[in-house]
Parts: structure tokens; C-alpha cells; sequence
């Protein structure tokens, strides 16, 4: 999500950087390309112009004239007005209620909700550690309650079973009366998906939340669906007092304009971000991050994040703790830090999270492609022992064997090598610097990679 976006906003606030003195045109040229770029995005209009007019008042006053630095104050305020628009901070799930606390799900055919429900059932439990019962109430489709009952089977958590011949609202009262017997923390609510032009369905959305008086009533938005969506939650909105929303599918390529608008239209926040088909690809929403992102700084902290969550702590310790004792970083490392890098989805998806990443060359980005990090393993595993922990040996006749091994050219492997130098060389500094968590920290304070890293 956000490529394109991200892009002409990088492109755009590049011109307006650095600059010694910003001139009302100066901003209204760039606020015209702003506008441009949002409405390519698929932002609504009244959002673009609600946005617009913010920026346009802080910048054409003091905050801009007087700044020593006219462009990054411009930037600042595009930043802060985009994370407003968003709306400011990250709202988690309020459960402080006589358990059980009941999540009712609430949206359009195929926009999430049923994957959405496992993903935050998956996340209570085990993040919150919370008892958790799922339910569905869409006894219009089968396969819906099938789909929900193998989810759970999977994450081992409680699907209380739907009759196909009973009401909605009676499996509803069924699975609520359960929960409280059962001593169940949270009931999640799965519901069919429903046009909010169908009156009867609405109606009978209407007497599900009579029924389960539910604390959060979520509605999940396909962020693919672009403008259309967005004017439908207003429309779910009016018929049903909703809590907050999830967006789906914002691992896809969306132009993104349904994540800045609907904070907006509805005025309800986005909770959750669904990145992904699988259950743990569920992301808090965080306004400030995901501006970072917009603007092409990146997402330091979602990184880290990840890193944390996905990455073998024992190993990435192990390779810190031989590289503060003073020993190289050998291909070994590199391959256990490659092979940790495609269980987190591939370089390409990580490298977006880094900031200056959109405003790097051709060539760096190429770098990041992920075939380049299945062809750099197969010539690591091409090498012996020896010649992994020590590189310099890998000399004339080395290098065409390991080519021959990997199925590459021996100019992928000079160019493997010549990289890992660069990477060996950035380590010693991270062996010094605090690990990568400092690395990560003193590439966001400078907005930048460090020289060296990633060939550029
Ligand atoms: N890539 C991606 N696919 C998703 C995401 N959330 C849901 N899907 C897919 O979207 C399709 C519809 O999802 P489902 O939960 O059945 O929608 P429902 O009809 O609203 O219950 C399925 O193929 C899901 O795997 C997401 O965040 N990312
Ligand atoms: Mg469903």
C-alpha cells in the first residue's frame, strides 16, 4: 500500500527540502502537487481539502517564515496534519467491561471479517491472554462457518458451533449465554457480509447488537475498495454506532486512500491493519507510523517491531555477542541473517519500512529484490566451511567453483562478495553502536542509511 504515494510525496518534499526561504508560491505549488498526489491516492476530496487547508494555514504563517530551516518545517507540518487526519494516535480494543467482552464484526462479502476475527482472536490470546469464543452468524454461506471453525481449530481456540437452521440472532444468544457460563473473556462475533442498501440485513445487524450489546463494533474495510468502501462505513455508521475499524488488506498494492479517509468520513478510528492471508498478519494501527511511511521516512518502529516478533533472538544474540568479542561476521552469520530475512516476507517488504528507502537509486532497490536473497544463500551454501568463516580465501578458481554450485555467474559472485565486505564493515560499526536496534535508531535520527549498507 502506499507506493505510489509515497513516491510522489518523497519526490514532491525533496523540492521543498532545504530550501532557504519558502514564498507563498513555493507552498501553494507544492500544496497543488500534494493535492494532485492525494487524489491520485483515492483520498476523498473533502478529506484532500480538510488536509489541504490545515497545512496551508500553518505553513503560510509563522511556523514556516520563521523557521531556520523553512523546508523541514514545511515537511513537519505536512506530517503532523496527515497524522491527524488519521487520526493521531494508536486506539487499542476497550474490553473493561462484565466479561464477556463481545466484538462484533461488521462489514461488506470478502472485505476480512472472517480472518479478521481469527487474527484478533489469535492476537487476545495470545498477546492479552484472554479466553477467547468465536462465533458465526453467517448462516447464509456454510463454507463461512466452516472457515471460521478451521481457523480456530488451528489456533486452538473455542468456536462455539452454528445450526444453519437457526435465526442469527438466536445463535447469537446461544453462543453470549455460553460464553458467560464458561467463563469466556471475550466473544467474537463473525457476521455475513451485507450491502448497507439491503434493509433487511441491516436490520438484522441492527437486532445482533440489540442482542450482544457488544463493546467494540469493528468494521472491516477492504483497503483495495478504495472510495466506495469508505462511503459505505459512513452508511454501516449511521445504522449501527460503531467503535472503530480494521483495514485489510494493506499488504497488497492499494492506492491507499481508504487508511487517510475514513478516520475522517466516519469519524472512527482504525484499530487494526490486516497485512497479510495468514492469522499474526495483524498490525496495531499507528497514525505517526504509517505518516512516516507516506512520506517516505519509513517505519522504523514497525520494523523493529517485526524483528523482534519474527527473528530467532538466541541467534541474532549470538551473532552480536561474537562481534562485540572482536570476531568477524562471516558467511555463516550472513546466511542465518538471510535466512531470517525471508522468514519475515522477503527484503523487498522490510526494505519499505526503512527510511530513505523510496529516494534510493535503482540499483540499491534491486538489491533488495528478493531473488537476489534466494541466489546470495545459494552461493553461500556453495561455499565450504572454510571458505565460510574465512571469505579471503575464496579467490580465482574458488569463485568459478562456487558459480558453478549456485547455478550463477562468476560476476554474482565477486559482487556477493564485494557486498559482504560493505555488510562486515557495517557490522564492526553495530558491534559498537548498540546492535541493530542502535543501528535502526541512528539511521532514523539521520533519515538515512548508514554509507556502505545496501550498496548505495
Ligand atoms: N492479502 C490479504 N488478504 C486478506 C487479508 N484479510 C483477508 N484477506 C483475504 O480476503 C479474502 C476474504 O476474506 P474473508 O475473511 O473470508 O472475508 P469476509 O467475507 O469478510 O469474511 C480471503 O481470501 C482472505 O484470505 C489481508 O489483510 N491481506
Ligand atoms: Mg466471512
Amino acid at each position: 500500500m502506499f507506493q505510489n504515494l509515497t513516491e510522489h510525496m518523497t519526490s514532491i518534499l525533496q523540492k521543498v527540502r532545504g530550501q532557504g526561504r519558502l514564498t507563498e508560491d513555493n507552498i501553494k505549488k507544492a500544496l497543488r502537487e500534494v493535492r494532485k498526489a492525494l487524489l491520485d491516492a483515492d483520498v476523498g476530496l473533502d478529506v484532500a481539502e480538510y488536509f489541504l487547508q490545515r497545512v496551508k494555514k500553518a505553513a503560510l504563517g509563522h511556523e514556516v517564515a520563521k523557521s531556520l530551516n523553512p523546508g523541514q518545517a514545511f515537511i513537519k507540518i505536512v506530517k503532523r496534519e496527515l497524522i491527524e487526519v488519521m487520526g493521531n494516535e494508536n486506539h487499542t480494543l476497550t474490553l473493561n467491561t462484565q466479561p464477556p467482552a463481545v466484538i462484533l464484526m461488521a462489514g461488506l462479502q470478502g472485505s476480512g471479517k472472517t480472518t479478521s476475527s481469527a487474527k484478533l482472536a489469535r492476537f487476545l490470546k495470545n498477546t492479552e491472554k484472554k479466553k477467547v469464543l468465536m462465533v458465526s452468524l453467517d448462516v447464509y454461506r456454510p463454507a463461512a462457518i466452516a472457515q471460521l471453525q478451521s481457523l480456530g481449530q488451528d489456533l486452538e481456540i473455542e468456536v462455539f458451533p452454528s445450526a444453519l437452521t437457526e435465526k442469527p440472532v438466536r445463535i447469537a444468544e446461544q453462543a453470549l449465554t455460553h460464553a458467560k457460563r464458561y467463563g469466556f473473556d471475550v466473544l467474537i462475533a463473525d457476521t455475513a457480509g451485507r450491502l448497507h442498501v439491503d434493509a433487511m440485513m441491516m436490520q438484522e445487524i441492527k437486532d445482533l447488537h440489540a442482542v450482544l450489546d457488544p463493546i467494540e463494533t469493528l468494521f472491516v474495510i477492504d483497503s483495495m475498495a478504495g472510495q466506495d468502501a469508505v462511503l459505505v462505513a459512513k452508511a454501516f455508521d449511521e445504522a449501527l454506532p460503531l467503535t472503530g475499524v480494521i483495514l485489510t488488506k494493506a499488504d497488497g498494492d492499494a492506492r491507499g486512500g481508504a487508511a487517510l479517509s475514513v478516520r475522517h468520513i466516519t469519524g472512527k478510528p482504525i484499530k487494526f491493519m490486516g497485512v497479510g492471508e495468514k492469522t499474526e498478519a495483524l498490525q496495531p494501527f499507528h497514525p505517526e507510523r504509517i505518516a512516516s511511511r507516506i512520506l517516505g521516512m519509513g517505519d522504523v518502529l514497525s520494523l523493529i517491531e517485526d524483528l523482534e516478533d519474527k527473528v530467532d533472538r538466541a541467534k541474532a544474540d549470538k551473532i552480536v555477542e561474537k562481534i562485540k568479542k572482536g570476531k568477524g561476521f562471516d558467511f555463516s552469520d550472513f546466511a542465518e541473517q538471510l535466512e531470517q530475512v525471508q522468514k519475515m516476507g522477503g527484503m523487498s517488504k522490510i526494505a519499505n519500512k526503512i527510511p530513505g528507502f523510496s529516494g534510493l537509486s535503482e540499483q540499491a532497490k534491486q538489491m533488495a529484490q528478493d531473488k537476489t536473497t534466494t541466489r546470495s544463500l545459494a552461493m553461500i551454501y556453495s561455499m565450504t566451511p572454510k571458505e565460510r568463516a574465512d571469505p579471503d580465501l575464496i579467490k580465482g578458481s574458488r569463485r568459478r567453483r562456487i558459480a558453478q554450485g549456485s547455478g550463477t555467474q562468476i560476476q554474482d559472485v565477486n559482487k556477493l562478495l564485494k557486498q559482504f565486505e560493505q555488510i562486515q564493515k557495517a557490522m564492526k560499526q553495530m558491534g559498537k553502536k548498540g546492535g541493530m536496534a542502535g543501528l535502526m535508531r541512528q539511521m532514523q535520527s539521520r533519515g538515512n542509511f548508514p554509507p556502505g549498507m545496501m550498496g548505495g
